[in-house]
């Protein structure tokens, strides 16, 4: 026997060859074969059973306990501490006791019930101690511990610990008596025998060495993660005390030999520890415990850092929860609901900046619950599912949020002051990010004339190319000057059809839209830079509108074809006659629709008045607005590739460019077939 704990316990242990006489009274009808002496590899009946139930362990050790690398060797021995936690934790034991062996075996204690020994009442040929250490998922079934860890990665069960092992031994004292068996990769090497008789203490060794078999990478034990678990162990239940030993003979002078660990104030000895030499915002613990017998329990410590790298640790049953989950995320939620409350109590407006990331990044600690059949999710277990543990969470530290900071308002102003202060950088940094873009939009050198929209990216923006200044000026007040940008372009147009690439990169015009549009042209067009969504050619609904808007169409088409594939260049349709009867205002966009709503829309009882607008810098901008840029009125034609696209595409774009005006309104005319919008 390797653990002192049993000196402490008072045992009169003898060797167990001394005592080969004391079988188990149980296993007297029918005994075991003891596997051990098989040396013809004559398997029997239980040997095989017992493999059979544990091979898939063997076989898939991932599946069970997360992989077959050193971080999964140590989840055995988190199974182990696991197991002899359920007992303290449901307040029959007290005290651990962890001892890292010379020769990397690692042996386990508690003072516990001891795990039961008596006859199984389905397999009267086995111990409850067997049963338990060679069936999957069978320790549940004979403990009734209401924090039970299993369900997670941990929890898998003591049996698979056991099939993982090149040797387990286990010693149980319990009804004045001491028991041990043996095992070798789930196999029993022995029957459970009785090695002494224990006056006074109970309890449970567990000592095993990993299977080199299975471990390939290592089966060496680091004693500072063993030392940390064990030491969380201790932090997350204040009443326990454990006894610490390191007889390893690893380098790292950093883990003690021997230490009695014990932290009475629990999870807040943690955080004074560990926190000793931050700087805090405030010097104060947002600490509470609270406690249904057998129901729940949850308990937290909070400290805030000046340091923004908070880290919360989140604890179910004991078992960290490295990836967090419903608990945590309560906690986070209910700290920051909490703060703002407070802050509307003591009308201090600016904690309503208040996010989520502003509080979390100054909040460290740990957060520790106990729930019944906890579920836990993900890869590796390690994230609490249980959807109870939100709202426990919510509910009891909701409660004790409220009260912890009206008890200290200079404290909690400071507090408030120190988180409102960092949502305000956060803010700030935003703008500047906005404004940064701006300007990087800026140093595009957007043309003097643009007169561009506010929003930042394109979606659901227009430009709208008009004729000529007064137009321009117009538009310009009837624009929404949100998603709507205006470019007027003054004077002539280079007509490209015949021009070179180079001399229209010298036309100002021409130029100026490029700019305006952000995407570059012909091989360099790049639509990703379009920075509207819409192109809108607006001119005159007359001869030199027209013009103008087929140079600008053969443009496109030359240079931005994408552009125009992609759907993003429209005609504004813009009326050519107001018509007025009375009180009555109606628009026409050409002869054709002016006589149909003459005829439709108006009686003969009094002269209707026909007027014609020249241009769009004639109109009122309400009016422009109206019948031609307002989204919710106007008309808009989009242009379609496939007018282009048809056979006689390349006499239509001469036929454009041709010299003689009315061709070009011809173009238009007989194109007018444009997809109505
Ligand atoms: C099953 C039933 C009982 C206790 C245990 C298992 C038990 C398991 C481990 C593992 C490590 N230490 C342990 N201590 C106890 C309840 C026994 C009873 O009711 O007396």
């Amino acid at each position: 026997m390797t653990s002192d704990l049993f000196d402490i316990l008072n045992t009169d242990e003898q060797s167990i060859t001394d005592r080969k006489d004391l079988v188990v009274p149980q296993n007297k009808t029918k005994s075991i074969k003891n596997i051990k002496n098989n040396k013809k590899n004559e398997y029997n009946a239980t040997s095989i059973e017992i493999l059979e139930g544990l091979e898939p362990v063997r076989m898939r050790p991932g599946m069970y306990i997360g992989g077959t690398d050193k971080k999964s060797l140590h989840h055995l021995f988190s199974e182990v501490i696991d197991n002899c936690m359920d007992e303290v934790v449901s307040g029959h034991a007290d005290l651990i006791e962890i001892t890292i062996e010379k020769d990397n075996s690692v042996s386990v204690s508690d003072n516990g019930r001891g795990i039961p020994i008596d006859p199984h009442p389905k397999k009267p040929d086995q111990t409850a101690l067997e049963v338990i250490f060679t069936t999957l998922h069978a320790g549940g079934k004979f403990n009734s511990n209401s924090y039970q860890t299993s369900g997670g990665l941990h929890g898998v069960g003591i049996s698979v610990v056991n099939a993982l092992s090149e040797h387990l031994e286990v010693t149980v004292t319990r009804d004045g008596k001491t028991y041990y068996q043996e095992y070798s990769k789930g196999i029993p090497l022995s029957k459970l025998v009785c090695i002494g008789k224990a006056s006074k203490k109970r309890g449970t060794t567990i000592r095993f060495v990993p299977d080199k078999e299975i471990f390939k990478e290592t089966t060496v034990f680091d004693p500072s993660v063993i030392y940390e678990a064990t030491k969380s162990k201790a932090y997350l239940f204040a009443g326990i005390k454990i006894n610490w030993k390191n007889k390893s003979d690893s380098i790292d002078d950093s883990i003690p030999k021997e230490e009695i660990i014990h932290f009475p104030n629990g999870l807040n000895d943690y955080i004074e520890k560990t926190y000793a030499n931050d700087e805090k915002i405030i010097n104060s613990i947002f600490h509470g415990k609270h406690k249904n017998e057998s129901q729940y329990s949850v308990e937290w410590s909070i400290v805030w850092l000046e340091r923004q790298s908070g880290t919360i640790k989140s604890f179910c049953n004991t078992i960290p929860t490295i990836n967090g989950g419903t608990h945590e995320n309560s906690l986070k939620n209910v700290l920051l609901k909490g703060l703002k409350k407070y802050g509307d109590l003591i009308s201090y407006k600016r904690s309503q900046l208040l996010t989520l990331d502003d509080i979390v990044s100054s909040t460290s600690g740990i957060l520790s619950i106990f729930i019944n059949e906890p579920e836990f999710q993900g890869q590796t277990k390690e994230k609490l599912a249980s959807q109870d543990a939100y709202k426990l969470v919510d509910k009891i530290v909701g409660d004790h949020i409220d009260h912890w900071l009206v008890q200290s308002p200079k404290d909690s102003l400071r507090l408030l002051e120190w988180l409102t202060n960092i949502a305000e950088e956060r803010i700030k940094r935003k703008n500047e990010r906005e404004i940064s873009r701006k300007s990087a939009t800026k140093k595009l050198r957007l043309p003097g004339k643009l007169s561009d929209c506010s929003n930042n990216s394109p979606e659901g923006t227009e430009l709208f190319i008009v004729e000529g200044d007064s137009a321009g000026g117009s538009a310009k007040q009837a624009r929404n000057r949100k998603n709507q940008a205006i470019l007027p372009l003054r004077g002539k147009i280079l007509n490209v059809a015949n021009a070179s690439s180079q001399k229209y990169n010298q036309n100002q015009q021409l130029s100026d839209l490029v700019l305006a549009l952000g995407c570059g042209s012909g091989e360099y067009y790049i639509e990703d830079n379009l920075r509207y969504e819409k192109i809108i050619i607006m001119t005159d609904a007359d001869v030199d509108g027209a013009h103008i808007s087929a140079l600008l169409m053969t443009f496109f088409f030359k240079e931005m074809k994408q552009l125009i594939e992609n759907k993003h260049l429209y005609l504004a349709v813009p009326p050519l006659f107001k018509l007025s009867q009375g009180g009555k205002v109606i628009y026409a966009k050409d002869e054709i629709d002016r006589e149909e709503i003459i005829k439709k829309q108006f009686n003969n009882k009094s002269k209707i008045d026909v007027s014609r607008f020249k241009g769009l810098g004639e109109m009122m901008p309400a009016q422009l607005k109206e019948t031609t840029m307002d989204p919710e009125k106007r008309e808009l034609l989009l242009i379609d590739i496939n007018m282009y696209e048809d056979e006689d595409n390349i006499q239509a774009v001469e036929e454009l460019m041709g010299n003689k005006p009315e061709a070009r309104f011809n173009f238009i005319q007989k194109y007018a077939n444009f997809k109505n919008l």
